[in-house]
């Protein structure tokens, strides 16, 4: 999964995304933004990879991962810091984690005035749109100069009937990610990547010593539809910075009972509707990310194409009966070692060997 870490200047993004990969980019607060992204990739800590690990013994244990990638502050009120490469950079992640200053810092408020975070995010949603709409509406001028020219197939019209859709949902300041479309319409204009059809995760980003002044902040943020969370960047950073015994007793302290890291793993997966399945075997025992609901061929693609191109049967048991029972072998005894076809919709925490025909 790839997610974007994006706010206005100056919000906390970079000493977030530190805390999350353990690094040290610069956070000065009088650094001019960046001239490119941060990018790390976190290990999705997952008990059970490393218990089937042990299990398996295999040669390689390999975990799901989360690419982070950190952005210079974005749609800053007096000229932007990010040019169009960088903004089509920002749209090709899956979805973003919106950082908003929570923290008070007397000049960060004069250097950067951004008003409270829920003005931060009307900003940010408001450019969002914006910048979508200007694209949808360029795209559907050429379509028209397309029609006086002949050109017209079903495709065009789909993707024009999409496009009129897009438009008025955004007049009428409402993001895209709010809009359903149909199927052809839907795939017609996917390669835009809507800025502001993409899933967001917000984090208020405030002082350790007041995250939970900010409950009915968050309570607002959700009854607007948003995924939102407090949490204490540069409080994190620090502990990140620890070994494992001290940040445990600092975390305690605070009621917390997981990293960042960890959180944000979960938030992320929640965001996204993600589950994960597993392979096992001598050679490898692995984690794999898929879009919940989706079927036994779909978790085939996601090993290799061949394996969806040549699907026949899925093998298929479940980690919880692995870990009580022992042995694939006693699980097939119980019955609960099962063979499924194209249309078995894959759990979390199924364990699956593909078997297929090229
Ligand atoms: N008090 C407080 N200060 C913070 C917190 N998070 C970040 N800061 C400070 O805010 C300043 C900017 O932090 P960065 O992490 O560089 O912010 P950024 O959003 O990456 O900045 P740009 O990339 O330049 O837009 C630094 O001085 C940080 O120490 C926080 O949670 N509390
Ligand atoms: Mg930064």
């Amino acid at each position: 999964m790839k997610l974007a870490i994006i706010g206005l200047p100056k919000s906390g993004k970079t000493t977030i995304f530190n805390a999350l990969t353990r690094s040290e980019h610069n956070t000065d607060k009088y650094a001019p933004p960046a001239s490119e992204a941060n990018i790390g990739v976190v290990q999705v800590a997952d008990e059970r990879i490393t218990r089937l690990s042990e299990m398996y013994k295999p040669k390689k244990t390999i975990y799901a991962t989360i690419e982070y990638h950190d952005y210079p502050g974005i749609f800053a009120k007096d000229g932007d810091t990010a040019d169009n490469a960088m903004l089509s950079e920002i749209k090709s992640v899956e979805a973003f984690a919106i950082v908003l200053r929570g923290f008070a810092d007397e000049e960060l408020d004069s250097l950067y005035a951004a008003g409270d975070p829920l003005a931060q995010l009307n900003r940010i949603e408001e450019e969002m749109m914006l910048n979508d709409l200007i694209v949808a509406e360029k795209r559907l001028e050429k379509i028209e100069l397309g029609y006086k020219r002949g050109v017209r197939t079903p495709a065009i019209q789909a993707e024009e009937k999409a496009l009129r859709e897009i438009c008025a949902q955004l007049q009428n300041n409402n993001a895209l990610r709010n809009l359903q479309l149909p199927p052809d319409e839907d795939k017609a204009v996917r390669g835009f990547q809507f800025f502001s059809a993409k899933p967001v995760l917000i984090l208020v980003n405030c002082s350790e010593d007041n995250v939970s002044a900010w409950d009915s902040a968050i309570s607002q943020l959700e009854s607007r539809g948003y995924k939102a969370y407090a949490i204490a960047g540069k409080f994190e950073e620090e502990l990140s910075k620890l070994d494992a015994e001290e940040a445990e007793m600092f975390m305690t302290d605070m009621g917390m009972t997981e990293s960042i890291r960890d959180r944000l793993t979960h938030w992320s997966y929640q965001l996204m509707g993600y589950i994960s399945f597993f392979t096992v075997g001598a050679d490898e025992v692995r984690a794999w990310t898929l879009e919940g609901g989706s079927n036994a061929v779909a978790a085939a693609g996601k090993i290799h194409s061949d394996l969806a191109r040549g699907f026949i049967r899925a093998e298929c048991f479940k980690y919880d009966d692995i870990l009580a029972h022992g042995s694939e072998k006693i699980l097939k005894e119980k019955g609960l070692f099962r063979l499924e076809g194209k249309e078995y919709i894959v759990k979390d925490g199924d364990i699956i060997s593909i078997r297929f025909n090229v």
